[in-house]
């Protein structure tokens, strides 16, 4: 095993007393209660961030709304905004190891992953959403009012921001998601109060202070660090939040619309998947092998359009079984920083005692499964990947996200059982088609309820391709230029003349 060595920046920012964002600032937080920090490859204590209370909640939503009211970032122009988050992507492409080192260490992933997936795919998706700050645009409409007799009007909308924006980040992705909640709101001249997951606040907080090198003026982008239960909780039911931007799972997804209901706030939600795979007799089973090794295993499973499920037509079962348990037990399980590893530690203790226990449950069932290779001694929070064969239908971990590295495979008699297997699902996030019949790829698609249908590929996203779900995984889109409309309100405007 060869390790990557920490950069000394990385361990220097780890071990800083971090404070909270606040108005351009690096405030105290009101009380003294901290939250441990631990590296998922050891379980060891590596730092700790301020557990914000409902005051520091407020005063971070009152600079939001300042700086909102005072124009200092809404009434910029458009290009001059688009300059300021170019420049941000430019300092996240300067930072862009130290970034991704800290992603690893908070988060456990494959550096590798992090340096293509955190720090590389927040260049691209900031440079992206830069552009839209330029592309805010509203339609010209023809009316017919006919009163009074004769009156002339032109009309036409404004697409104006809509506010404060609370953006809640999961710690699957900690550092590219953030870039998800926060910077559309930013394009579109909203203001922000972001709040990472306890487990992996530390990019987050990096991305604050490159925003104030980047110039983004003060009040305009805020992070609180804290608990979801207190801090998260406050956030989202403060009055001055227009709108809530939030990446995680359906009951917490829930909880907040419930919320935001109660006073009509925006929000938009990006849940849990439970994404389906189909494989047809017809599809390549290298290209079956490859791609679903790496769309169910990838950052461990915690991806939330992972392919957890795959339906496959019987004479191709055997063939893919083999060649999936053939790609698992050549993946090398290790730490993040072990670039030689491609299955790594989950996020955290409790997630891996989750884990574990859908996979105790279905071996208590009789499952028969397929396993990888034996985890390291210690204590990170390792769980060892596993392929369920056939397994009931009825079973947790196939009708709940275990969110883990676990993928079933189920054999089927056609496609029609395909497709209704795979759409027997309260989620809708994501799903795929492997075939090399172009009818299928055409008729199958549609089908299948799921916000987002891969053909013989799995889990590639982009900015430019409208990400979201269908059923119980979220409602709304980012990504692509209708994302611009989560973070806008539309004002139709009619002048007589
Ligand atoms: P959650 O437990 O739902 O937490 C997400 C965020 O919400 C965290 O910052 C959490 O803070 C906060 N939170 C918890 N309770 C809250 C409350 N009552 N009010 C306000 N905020 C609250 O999800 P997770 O376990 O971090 O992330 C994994 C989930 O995210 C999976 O279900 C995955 O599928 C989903 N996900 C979806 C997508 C898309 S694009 N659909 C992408 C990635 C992940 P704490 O950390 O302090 O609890």
């Amino acid at each position: 095993m060869t390790e990557t060595s920490v950069l000394p920046e990385v361990q220097e920012f780890v071990s800083r007393q971090h404070q909270l964002y606040i108005d351009g600032q690096w405030v105290e937080p009101v009380g003294q209660d901290r939250l441990n920090i631990f590296d998922p490859a050891t379980g060891k204590c590596i730092g700790s961030v301020p557990d914000a209370s409902p005051a520091d909640v407020d005063r971070a939503v009152t600079s939001a709304h300042r700086a909102f009211k005072s124009g200092a970032w809404s009434a910029l122009s458009p290009c001059a905004r688009e300059r300021v988050l170019l420049r941000l992507a430019d300092l996240v492409e300067r930072d862009t190891e130290i970034l991704a080192q800290l992603e690893t260490l908070e988060q456990g992933k494959s550096l590798i992953l992090s340096r293509i997936l955190e720090s590389g795919g927040a260049q691209n998706w900031i440079r992206y959403v830069a552009g839209l700050s330029t592309k805010v645009t509203g339609q010209s409409l023809d009316v017919s009012i006919p009163l009074p007799p004769g009156a002339r009007y032109t009309s036409f909308t404004r697409k104006t921001p809509v506010g404060v924006v609370a953006g809640i980040v999961p710690w699957n992705f900690p550092l590219v998601i953030a870039v998800w909640k926060v910077l559309p709101a930013l394009a579109a001249g909203c203001c922000v109060v972001a709040k990472p997951a306890e487990t992996t606040p530390l990019t987050l907080l990096y991305l604050a202070h490159l925003a104030t090198e980047a110039g983004v003026p003060d009040g305009v982008f805020n992070v609180i660090t804290g608990s979801g239960s207190v801090a998260g909780d406050a956030l989202v039911r403060h009055p001055d939040i227009a709108k809530v931007s939030f990446t995680g799972s359906t009951p917490v997804g829930k909880h907040i619309a419930e919320i935001c209901a109660s006073r009509l706030a925006r929000v938009s939600l990006e849940l849990g998947g439970k994404n389906p795979a189909i494989v047809l007799a017809d599809a390549d089973v290298e290209q079956v092998v490859s791609g679903l090794a790496l769309a169910g295993f990838l950052n461990q499973g915690q991806v939330c359009a992972a392919c957890s499920r795959v339906y496959i037509e019987a004479p191709l079962f055997d063939k893919v079984a083999a060649g999936l348990q053939a790609a698992l037990s050549s993946m090398r399980i290790g730490p993040g920083f072990d670039e030689t590893a491609q299955i790594n530690p989950l996020a955290s203790a409790a997630h891996q005692r989750k884990v574990k226990g859908y996979l105790q449950t279905a071996i208590d069932n009789g499952a028969e499964i397929l396993w990888g290779q034996e985890v390291p001694e210690g204590d990170g929070y390792y769980v060892r990947p596993a392929i369920v064969l056939n397994p009931d239908d009825s079973l947790p971990l196939v009708r709940e996200e275990v969110f883990g590295p676990v993928m079933t495979l189920t054999r089927v008699e056609n496609v029609e059982e395909a497709l209704s297997r795979a759409n027997d699902c309260r989620f809708g996030l994501a799903a795929s088609v492997w075939t090399s019949s172009l009818s299928h790829a055409m008729d199958l698609p549609p089908r299948l309820e799921a916000g987002t249908v891969w053909v013989n590929s799995h889990v590639m996203i982009d900015p430019n391709l409208p990400f979201g779900g269908m059923k119980e995984s979220g409602i709304g889109k980012d990504f692509g230029t209708e994302w611009l409309d989560a973070f806008t309100e539309t004002k139709a405007i009619c002048i007589r003349h």
